[in-house]
């Protein structure tokens, strides 16, 4: 995908996948192409670091709710500054990785999961510990805090579920909201949803929220000094791996 391709790539996916409703054998619409997005802090896959020059202004929902969920787990004062969204269609996975960096890892990453459900393999602080493997489905929470922020972590598969019942159930209906200005449920129209629920019957997207600057810290100066966070692999099978997203040699998972 060129680096121009992502613009606008919900409007240019729906109007194909209404019109052709993504058969097997037609092209892929951008959206189905979709890997990763970042947020707020954009991290850079190839120096690994967060620098103030490449930033948007973070979701304000996102950044509501995991304020939120951060108080209620014992962090108040959370300040969401960067998140990465990971697009897993049924054939993806995610190399063994830790989300190290020069940042505050006093503060907890938070993952929000939806969609099909994945293993998730939670190991110790060294790769080759014996991991703990568990499943994480639509609507999970996990809070990596304390030790278990510096453990290494991968999903080596997504578990489709089985035909006829694709959809978790809170994902089942379209939500029928008045919108309010200030409301962090927003109303979705009928023909989004539609496209939403085609999509997340066969996805999984898992949002990792994270602070880069602890209170009071500031980007140093010099790029030397830039912010940097360890990177992870994602692949996904009969297609060549996302080279910006690069693991160690040796572990790579599934593809
Ligand atoms: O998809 C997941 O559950 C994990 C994502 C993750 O580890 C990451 O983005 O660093």
């Amino acid at each position: 995908m060129s680096s121009e391709e992502p613009e606008n790539i919900w409007k240019k996916s729906i109007d194909v996948i209404r019109r052709k409703g993504c058969g097997k054998g037609e092209p892929k619409t951008l959206l189905e192409k979709l890997r990763w997005v970042t947020l707020g802090y954009h991290y850079d896959w190839n120096s690994k670091t967060y620098s103030p020059d490449h930033f948007t202004p973070f979701p304000e929902e996102l950044h509501s709710l995991s304020h939120k969920v951060a108080a209620a787990c014992g962090f108040p004062g959370f300040n969401a500054e960067a998140g990465i969204l990971n697009y897993y269609r049924s054939d993806s996975s995610l190399g063994i990785h830790i989300d190290e960096s020069k940042l505050d890892h006093t503060r907890p990453l938070l993952s929000f999961s939806f969609g099909q459900t994945a293993v998730f393999l939670l190991c110790g602080t060294k790769r080759e510990d014996r991991p703990t493997a568990m499943f994480m489905n639509s609507g999970d929470i996990m809070v990596m805090s304390g030790p278990s922020r510096l453990l290494y972590h991968a999903v080596p598969c997504i578990i489709s579920a089985p035909a006829g019942n694709m959809l978790p159930p809170c994902l089942g209906q379209r939500l029928e909201t008045e919108a309010q200005d200030d409301d962090i449920i927003q109303s979705v129209s009928e023909e989004d949803w539609d496209v939403c629920s085609w999509y997340m019957q066969t996805s999984r997207v898992n949002v990792t929220v994270r602070q880069v600057l602890a209170s009071g810290q500031t980007f140093p100066s010099s790029q030397a000094s830039h912010l940097s966070t360890d990177s992870c692999e994602k692949s996904e099978k009969g297609t060549p791996k996302n080279k910006k997203r690069k693991s160690k040699p040796g572990y790579e998972l599934d593809t």
